[in-house]
């Protein structure tokens, strides 16, 4: 009987929905296991084979747990607002939820084909009403909730009220905007606008003016992590920074525990590595420096307070709100213009350029409370507004910014560390001897930093600071397709809708564009009022809402009354195991920590992380094709004759070539330009070239699974997607090497069948060699999926295979618990097996894992050498089993140990069980 993989894969992927097979109940005496893959945003242009890898991964692992006995949770949704279907939408008028629809059934049914064990039951989109609900709520709570830096957590902003009422802010040690200190009568006589403005100081959703990202091009403001280069993430639009209200979301009030919580996850170090380079904690003090004529003091942050001696200007940010108040009338011109200037530039570029030196002086002095130094105050754009206090004491011998500006500005430069050299460099290290700084003069550069905190502490100059370079996180957005904010202006103060008003469901627009007077889109919508009459936020929320918790609503996904419940948190608890792409790494997985640790503050989750082991999956290259035509001609030469003539290489279709071989005809129709095209061929086979580079559609290098699983079965395309190579590590797409591992799919399949097509497993009891091969097989494979070395399990189920076959075996007791081994990797033509073996149909999947036996591995005999005086004379077989004394006796009788005795009685006999016999004579 022919392996009819088309057969098998339709019947068992219809069976699964059928039986519902891979739906699971959170009521269960199982232990749970929680795999998850990072949900996709469904584009139009459908999954590339590079896609699924990460899926065909974790659904390996997911099915292997289930054969361990775990209940398995693996589910599958989609991250469904967000930008392109909005793009999409403006260009072609089609709504996004039509388009997102239409991209998300092409996912799924491309998903289907794969055959992957989701529970389907339990899917959604973020832009489902009973879906963003929750997102909304969980947003309500954010803006209901404040952080108390004394319990370090989230409370609620009723208890901030009482306690205002009783006794002002007096006591209150929060994470807040900047709000000067009142007594209790202070706050019992404001009005309900003044106190609501304190109160948004508090929430951890919160509406401020911001310095923002703003892309005109896309008409939105955009998060830092949506920004590369000064260019929008999509689209690659120019990003300039602006001033307007937006929401925010405090997540810098959980930069401590971001950072802590890294030590209790099994992830990469490098990505662990990246979030603590994202959050940048750094030890500090801030500083006052008065500034000469004028009342105002700057305030400073370093890092190195130790090199104040060494101080020969400051510098603020150019946005800075003091630089209007002490530029004097001479420099006004020149700071305006650099101001100006430095508009144009993004945050990102301003960190990142370093070549660059510019600035420009405000005419203002401060005084050097250390040496009694004057020093001018500049502003230059490498100081960011957003960080520590916007400004700094430059101090050129330590750091190399302060170097090259005052290298360039003509500015002191004065050595403060003993055998520093500065004549072309800073010396930016943190050690070293002190010099030239009064008090510190001879101290250790750790003990000065002592020494001078305690000074700058005593003397009321500062006080000892940890900074986080993490931003509060800009959560508006000015589009349309997004959850709507639950959020009215009541007489122009925030009002939030109550919980039973929930979802608040986007509004139909006419067109998705901004309305004339500069209005996000919701600003067409009629009626876009509360219930009485007040109007809503016109912004949206940002992709990320969406999918900073979808995680937790997997557990609990039709729950209507909850986010989720109790009982389904506390039995899923936290993702065991999730995969995804590096591209998330400081993005959604540091939302989703915030996120998570926010919902673990207020008793709804019981984790304080979300996703306990994180595995990266590398990318998957395209593999290109190239034809190389005679240049203004339409002959096309093949491969290694190309550099007999004066060619270009062109991209071809992936696709119309195997092997690379070039399918002629189908060249001539791939493209009207190429209908006459003539072939200069080798072997009579035009020979095409290649390389590697990113699988996209311009470079005709994307494949679809459709088309493999089409031409070679879903089973031979996940082992070979897993066959490729390490999980973690990017490869190309290689079709040349497929055919290798759909002929082991074939042949696994013959053993079971004649040519008759009847199953020709015998009873017959497996030889030790057998059992050996199938035993060192259970171990490579259960350990291989452990460490996520798929790649390794293919190759090891080819030797297994090809070992069985010089034996001739044939045998049931071998190939039944080879079927469950192979199930995770091909579920499909398992799954026919199973059943050809008289199981019942479904069951593979709740088949118990093989268990490894060690004894079977241990050889029956071992084979002693023996040596007489030191010297090895032979080697005799002896049972593993015996002990020293048995060894002993055994070896004496032995007839070739005779021989060596030569009758003597041996004075000592040394034995080391499994290893060596020694006889002295
Ligand atoms: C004086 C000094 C002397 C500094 C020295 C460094 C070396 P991290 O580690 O990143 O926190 N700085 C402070 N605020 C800044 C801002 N808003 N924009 C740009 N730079 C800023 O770095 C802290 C150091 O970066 C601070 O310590 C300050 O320069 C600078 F030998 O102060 B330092």
């Amino acid at each position: 009987m022919e392996y009819n993989f088309k057969e098998i894969e339709q019947k068992w992927q219809a069976w699964w929905v059928e039986h519902k097979t891979f739906n699971v109940s959170n009521v269960t005496d199982k232990p749970k296991f929680y795999v998850l893959d990072m949900f996709p945003y469904p584009s139009g242009a459908g999954l590339h084979v590079g896609h699924p890898l990460g899926y065909i991964a974790s659904d390996i692992y997911s099915r292997f747990k289930r054969h361990k006995g775990f209940n398995v949770l693996h589910p599958m949704g989609y991250d469904a607002f967000g930008l392109p279907a909005e793009q999409y939408a403006i260009q072609t008028g089609q709504h996004p939820a039509v388009t997102t629809a239409k991209n998300v059934a092409r996912y799924r049914e491309q998903l289907d084909k794969i055959g992957f064990s989701y529970d389907w039951s339990r899917e959604f989109k973020t832009c489902d009403p009973s879906y963003y609900k929750w997102t909304q709520w969980v947003f309500l709570q954010l803006f209901d909730h404040w952080y108390n830096k004394q319990t370090q957590k989230a409370e609620p902003i009723s208890q901030l009220v009482a306690e205002f009422a009783h006794n002002g802010n007096l006591d209150v040690d929060a994470v807040c905007g900047n709000v000067p200190t009142f007594y209790a009568e202070v706050w019992k006589g404001m009005d309900e606008s003044e106190k609501q403005d304190i109160l948004m100081n508090y929430r951890l959703a919160y509406l401020a003016d911001t310095l923002v990202n703003w892309c005109p091009e896309l008409g939105t403001v955009l998060a830092n992590d949506e920004v590369k280069d000064g260019l929008s993430e999509r689209g690659g639009h120019p990003v300039v920074q602006k001033k307007m209200q937006q929401w925010s979301l405090r997540i810098t009030a959980y930069a401590q525990r971001l950072l802590d919580g890294l030590d209790d996850v099994e992830w990469s170090e490098s990505l662990k590595e990246m979030q603590r380079n994202w959050i940048g904690r750094s030890e500090g003090a801030t500083l006052f420096f008065n500034l000469v004529g004028k009342p105002d003091k700057i305030e400073v942050f370093t890092t190195r307070p130790d090199t104040i001696h060494g101080a020969t200007f400051m510098v603020l940010a150019p946005e800075h709100p003091l630089v209007k108040k002490i530029t004097t009338d001479e420099q006004a011109d020149a700071v305006a213009e650099y101001v100006q200037e430095t508009s144009k530039r993004s945050e990102r570029d301003r960190m990142t350029d370093t070549k660059r030196v510019s600035g420009a002086f405000t005419g203002a002095f401060v005084l050097n409370p250390f040496t009694g130094n004057l020093l001018p105050v500049w502003i230059s754009d490498y100081v960011l507004v957003n960080y520590g206090t916007g400004a700094i004491m430059a101090v050129p011998s330590g750091d190399s910014r302060d170097y090259a500006f005052a290298r360039k500005f003509g500015m002191p430069i004065i050595p403060i560390i003993e055998g520093q050299e500065i004549s072309t460099t800073s010396h930016d290290a943190k050690e070293g001897k002190m010099i030239n700084s009064g008090i510190l003069n001879g101290l250790e550069v750790k003990d000065a930093i002592r020494k001078i905190n305690d000074e700058i502490e005593g003397r009321g100059l500062g006080s000892i600071k940890v900074n986080y370079r993490l931003r509060d996180a800009i959560f508006s957005r000015q589009r349309y397709w997004g959850e709507p904010f639950p959020i009215y202006y009541k007489d122009g103060v925030a009002t939030a809708l109550s919980e039973n008003e929930l979802p608040l469901t986007l509004p139909e627009i006419s067109e998705f564009l901004p309305t004339e007077d500069g209005q996000p889109p919701l600003g067409r919508a009629t009626d876009w009022t509360s219930p009485d009459g007040f109007p809503f936020e016109l912004s949206t929320m940002p992709g990320f809402a969406g999918s900073s918790g979808y995680y937790l609503r997997y557990m609990d996904p039709q729950n209507n009354e909850e986010f989720v419940s109790k009982e389904a948190n506390e039995y899923w608890q936290d993702v065991d195991l999730y995969i995804g792409g590096t591209e998330h790494a400081v993005g959604h997985l540091i939302y989703s920590r915030f996120w998570n640790k926010f919902l673990y503050d207020i008793g709804m989750v019981c984790k304080s992380e979300p996703f306990r082991k994180l595995v990266n999956q590398g990318m998957i290259q395209g593999r290109s094709n190239f034809v190389y035509r005679v240049k203004g001609s339409q002959t096309f030469v093949s491969y290694n004759l190309r550099n007999d003539y004066d060619t270009t290489p062109l991209h071809v279709d992936v696709n119309i070539v195997q092997n690379d071989v070039l399918d002629t005809e189908a060249f001539r129709n791939w493209l009207p330009e190429y209908a006459n095209a003539e072939f200069i061929l080798e072997d009579g086979k035009y020979i095409c070239g290649w390389e590697v580079e990113k699988m996209s559609k311009s470079k005709y290098n994307v494949v679809n699974p459709d088309r493999v699983v089409e031409e070679y079965g879903a089973d031979t395309l996940r082992m070979y997607e897993m066959f490729l190579g390490p999980l973690e590590q990017s490869k190309p797409w290689d079709m040349n090497g497929i055919e290798g591992v759909h002929k082991f799919l074939r042949k696994f399949w013959r053993n079971f069948y004649n040519v008759e097509g009847q199953l020709q497993l015998t009873d017959e009891e497996a030889t030790d060699a057998e059992l050996k091969i199938l035993h060192k097989t259970i171990k490579k494979i259960s350990d291989d999926i452990e460490r996520f070395s798929f790649n390794t399990s293919v190759s090891a189920f080819m030797i297994a295979l090809n070992e069985l076959a010089a034996l001739k075996c044939k045998k049931r007791s071998i190939f039944e618990p080879l079927v469950i081994l192979v199930h995770p990797f091909a579920p499909h033509i398992t799954e026919e097996l199973w059943i050809a073996l008289g199981n019942t149909a479904g069951a593979i999947s709740d088949a118990e894992w093989p268990e490894f036996d060690e004894d079977v591995l241990k050889e029956a005999n071992i084979l002693y050498p023996v040596s007489f005086n030191g010297r090895k004379r032979c080697d005799i077989e002896i049972s593993a089993a015996a002990d020293a004394a048995e060894v002993e006796r055994f070896v004496l009788a032995s007839e070739i140990a005779q021989k060596w005795l030569e009758g003597k009685t041996p004075k000592k006999i040394i034995v080391v069980p499994g290893r060596i016999v020694n006889i002295v004579l």
